[in-house]
C-alpha cells in the first residue's frame, strides 16, 4: 500500500515540476527526492519536465520554492527537507519558520507549494517517514503535486506550461 491515496485520473503529463531539496540530512533528504520522482514516474512525468534545486538547509527552502514558482516555467513546486528536533537549536523556530515560508510562497505566486519536510523528534522517526514509498515523505508531496496541478487546470483553465507529447 502506498503512503499517498492516488488522485482518480490524475496524471503529470504535461505539467513542469520544480524540486527544492536541502543538503542538510542528505542521506534521508536524497530518499525524498527518490521517493518524489518515483511518485512523478508513476504519474507519467514527462522526461526534462522535472528541475531540482539544492540549498544548504531547510531554512533556505522558502526563498528558492518562491523564486522557482514566480519564475513561471513550473506547474507545482515540491519542497523537500529533514528537520531534526535531537540535533537543532531552536528546533520549533526553524521549523514554524519553515512551514510557513513555503505557504507564503504558495499564497504569494499562486503555485502550488508542496510541503515535503520532515520535522522528526529523532533520527529513528526521521527515518521512518523517508522510507521506501511506505510512508515516503517526498513521495506524498509529489502525487499531493500532480493532483494540486490537476486540480487547477481544470478547476481555473490554467494551460499546462508544457504541451503534451505523444
Ligand atoms: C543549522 C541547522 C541545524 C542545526 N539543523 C538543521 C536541520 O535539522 N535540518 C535542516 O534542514 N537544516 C538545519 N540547519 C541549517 C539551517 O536550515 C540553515 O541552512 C542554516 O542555518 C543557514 O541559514
Amino acid at each position: 500500500m502506498k503512503s499517498a491515496p492516488r488522485a482518480g485520473g490524475a496524471s503529470a503529463r504535461g505539467f513542469r515540476f520544480a524540486i527544492v531539496a536541502s543538503r542538510w540530512n542528505e542521506s534521508l533528504v536524497s530518499r525524498l527526492i527518490e521517493g518524489a520522482l518515483d511518485a512523478l514516474q508513476e504519474f507519467s512525468v514527462d522526461n526534462d519536465a522535472v528541475e531540482i534545486f539544492r540549498v544548504p538547509g531547510s531554512f533556505e527552502i522558502p526563498l528558492c520554492a518562491l523564486k522557482a514558482a514566480q519564475s513561471a516555467k513550473f506547474d507545482a513546486v515540491i519542497c523537500l527537507g529533514v528537520i531534526i528536533r535531537g540535533e537543532t537549536p531552536h528546533f520549533e523556530y526553524i521549523a514554524a519558520e519553515v512551514a510557513r515560508g513555503i505557504g507564503e510562497a504558495g499564497i504569494k505566486s499562486g503555485v502550488p507549494t508542496l510541503f515535503g519536510v520532515i520535522t522528526a523528534e529523532n533520527i529513528e522517526q526521521a527515518n521512518d517517514r523517508a522510507g521506501v514509498k511506505l510512508g515516503n515523505k517526498g513521495y506524498e508531496a509529489a502525487a499531493a503535486a500532480v493532483e494540486m496541478a490537476n486540480l487547477y487546470r481544470k478547476a481555473f483553465g490554467k494551460e499546462p506550461r508544457v504541451p503534451a507529447r505523444g
